[in-house]
């Protein structure tokens, strides 16, 4: 329960800050802290990967929000390639086949190619982060993360000066995602995204691979996502194939589909309104009837210390 979850990550907190001191009292030497938060169902997951998502480090940042329920991060979810209703991607992810999995890198860098998931990971550090997580559509969460600083992968393939934009592509398969099949679909497939290099190169950008110290169950991006926490949750695409660097703005599916609606940036922002409706609150998950816990929707999520990438951008304009 997350109760317990907070507890123990309280006590792991304390550990990391008590230092060699905790080691003393405990009597319990871990060279490395342990995943704060570990998931009561189990998501199957190749032994490499279960390892790695097992030495991942605790997150040392405090957020003091409650973290959202691991059943409802896992059931209320955004995944258009198994259908629109919130519960469509958990229901009807079972198709998607997240091992083996390659990953493209392409475009301005000195390296490119196709790797796989695994040689990726070994090269790579996994920490525990935990992110508030704000929709568009207005309701939020909190979920802790397992991933890698995306810059620390980017960086591996030395970027060339022309490398101005980041460009990632969701798988494109009908047999594992069913809803790309479906001829009355709004989007067109594959799911595309971009953040601009700055964007892409700041710690808070976050490639995940698990939540609540397991594998990234399907329905929330398996087996790669990212995880932009100061941007509209749209921009946090999932089951990443491919990862481009470009010298253009690329191309993003919802700015797409209705440019004057969501825009390349989509940074959270309290004061722009989405055209058909309030920006200013979200619904904190879990929300019900009688409960609807509505908060204040903060300036980049609550993350400020990004502020300084948009100081010569109007946000009004550049929404
Ligand atoms: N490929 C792909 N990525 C996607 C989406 C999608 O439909 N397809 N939905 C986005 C939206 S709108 C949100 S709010 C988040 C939801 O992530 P979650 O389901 O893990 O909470 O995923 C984003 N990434
Ligand atoms: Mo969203």
């Amino acid at each position: 329960p997350e109760p317990i979850y907070r507890a123990r990550r309280q006590f792991m907190q304390q550990s990391l800050a008590l230092g060699t001191a905790a080691v003393a009292v405990g009597g319990v030497a871990t060279a490395t802290a342990k995943p704060s938060f570990v998931a009561d169902a189990d998501v199957s997951s190749p032994s490499w990967l279960s390892q790695k998502l097992a030495e991942a480090s605790a997150d040392t940042a405090t957020l003091d929000d409650k973290l959202t329920p691991y059943e409802h991060v896992t059931s209320y979810n955004n995944f258009y390639e198994f259908g629109y209703n919130k519960d469509d991607p958990a229901k009807h992810s079972d198709t998607l086949k997240p091992h083996p999995w390659n990953v493209e890198i392409a475009g301005e860098a000195e390296k490119t190619g196709s790797f796989n998931l695994e040689d990726i990971l070994s090269k790579v550090e996994l920490q525990e982060r935990v992110y508030r997580l704000r929709c568009v559509e207005a309701w939020s969460m909190v979920i802790p993360w397992i991933g890698f600083e995306l810059g620390s992968l980017l960086k591996q393939f030395n970027p060339t000066s022309r490398a101005n934009y980041v460009a990632f592509t969701t798988l494109e398969d009908a047999l594992q995602m069913p809803a790309q099949g479906n001829a009355f679909s709004t989007i067109d497939w594959p799911y595309v995204e971009g953040l601009t290099m700055a964007e892409a190169m700041h710690p808070l950008t976050l490639l995940a691979v698990g939540l609540y110290g397991k594998a990234l169950p399907n329905q929330n991006g398996a087996p790669l996502r990212l995880v932009v926490p100061w941007k509209y949750g749209f921009k946090s695409i999932k089951s990443i194939v491919k990862i481009e660097f470009t010298q253009k703005q690329p191309p993003t599916s919802w700015n797409i589909l209705a440019p004057n609606e969501y825009g390349f940036y989509a940074n959270v922002n309290p004061e722009v309104d989405h055209p058909r409706w309030s920006q200013a609150t979200e619904r904190r998950l879990p929300s019900g009837l009688f409960s609807p816990n509505i908060i204040d929707t903060q300036m980049f999520n609550g993350y400020d210390e990004v502020a300084s990438l948009y100081k010569n951008v109007d946000l009004r304009k550049n929404f």
